[in-house]
């Protein structure tokens, strides 16, 4: 039996988790948005692939959801002393943190792909999911705004995402290839889970690597998706500002039909139940259950509900 999640960071490395309680980690193959990647100081640095990995490795910082666990920041305060000179320090990078991006770097420079790795990273850390970066390309969200176009990290962090969002842009998107192991996951899956991320600019860029939304829409049968919003509102980020100012209803009703092509089931927070006859009506079956992942528990009976309505009964 095997799991595919298309995740993005923070929501879905804590879906992952809970799906970790009642699933084998050789069973479940994450595939990961690439999207938020950024170049800082010369570094590659990948988001959301190192927040699963850390989260799955039980090293993730739990405060912010990113960076590891215990850190040191000796070489951001060395930075500081340059910022004068124009060392960019709005973009925190820990002691430890900066180990994985200098070997990540290296290795890419050397002519290996982000795909192996990802993977080489995955399993020095002890984690038995399998890794998936959407795509080996190189792939940059960035955002429209009436301050211009900023990456997204420049959106995310240094602006704390507090100006509106006009466009997503996704530079590469166009002449990027699902990376390798990515379009076989999707077609040899028992159980799609469309993790709790951002759908604009965590799953939306996985979507968008040519060829995925397809080979997800052929297993509509066994999809599902987890609302990142419930009763209106994002847990964390900001998704559901970015739903309305991308024209879209900041509901588990306008996630549903972002999602009706591609997934059969939405799994709605107990809080939206009222929501459940609209998500119907809009061809896509609502499952009610507590999707907030706040106490030991609920990460697995939320998985199960997940795999249940995949039709993989554990
Ligand atoms: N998020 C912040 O809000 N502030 C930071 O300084 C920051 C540093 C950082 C370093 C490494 C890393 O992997 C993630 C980091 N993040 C930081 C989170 C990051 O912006 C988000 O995880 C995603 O890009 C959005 O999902």
């Amino acid at each position: 039996m095997h799991v595919v999640v298309l995740a993005g960071g923070v929501g879905a490395a804590r879906f992952l988790t809970g799906l970790l309680e009642v699933v084998a980690p050789e069973d479940v193959t994450a595939i990961v948005n690439t999207g938020d990647d950024t170049i800082f100081h010369g570094l590659r640095v990948s988001p959301d692939l190192d927040t699963v990995t850390y989260t799955l490795a039980g090293a993730i910082n739990p405060e912010t959801g990113w960076g590891l666990v215990g850190e040191s920041w000796h070489v951001m305060d060395g930075l500081r002393r340059y910022e004068s000179a124009g060392a960019l320090t709005w973009f925190n990078l820990g002691d430890r943190d900066l180990a994985t991006h200098l070997f990540r770097t290296d290795r890419l420079r050397r002519g290996a792909k982000l795909s192996e790795v990802t993977d080489a990273i995955r399993r020095a850390w002890n984690v038995g999911v399998r890794l998936l970066p959407m795509t080996d390309d190189r792939v940059a969200t960035s955002v429209r705004t009436a301050d211009g176009v900023l990456g997204f990290q420049e959106y995310f962090v240094r602006r704390h995402h507090d100006v509106a969002v006009t466009e997503v842009i996704l530079d590469g998107i166009a002449s990027s290839c699902p990376a390798p192991g990515v379009l076989a996951a999707i077609a040899a899956a028992d159980a799609i889970v469309v993790a709790p991320s951002n759908p604009l600019v965590s799953i939306g860029p996985v979507l968008a690597v040519p060829g995925v939304r397809a080979a997800i829409e052929a297993r509509r049968s066994i999809v599902c998706a987890v609302s990142p919003i419930i009763a209106g509102a994002a847990l964390k980020g900001p998704a559901d500002r970015m739903l309305v100012e991308l024209g879209h209803e900041a509901s588990a009703l306008g996630v549903a039909r972002l999602y009706a092509s591609l997934c059969s089931t939405l799994v709605i927070d107990d809080a939206d139940a009222a929501l459940a006859p609209s998500i119907e009506a809009a061809g896509v079956h609502a499952v009610v259950t507590d999707t907030i992942m706040a106490h030991p528990g609920v990460g697995a009976s939320l998985a199960i509900a997940c795999l249940a309505a995949c039709g993989v009964r554990l």
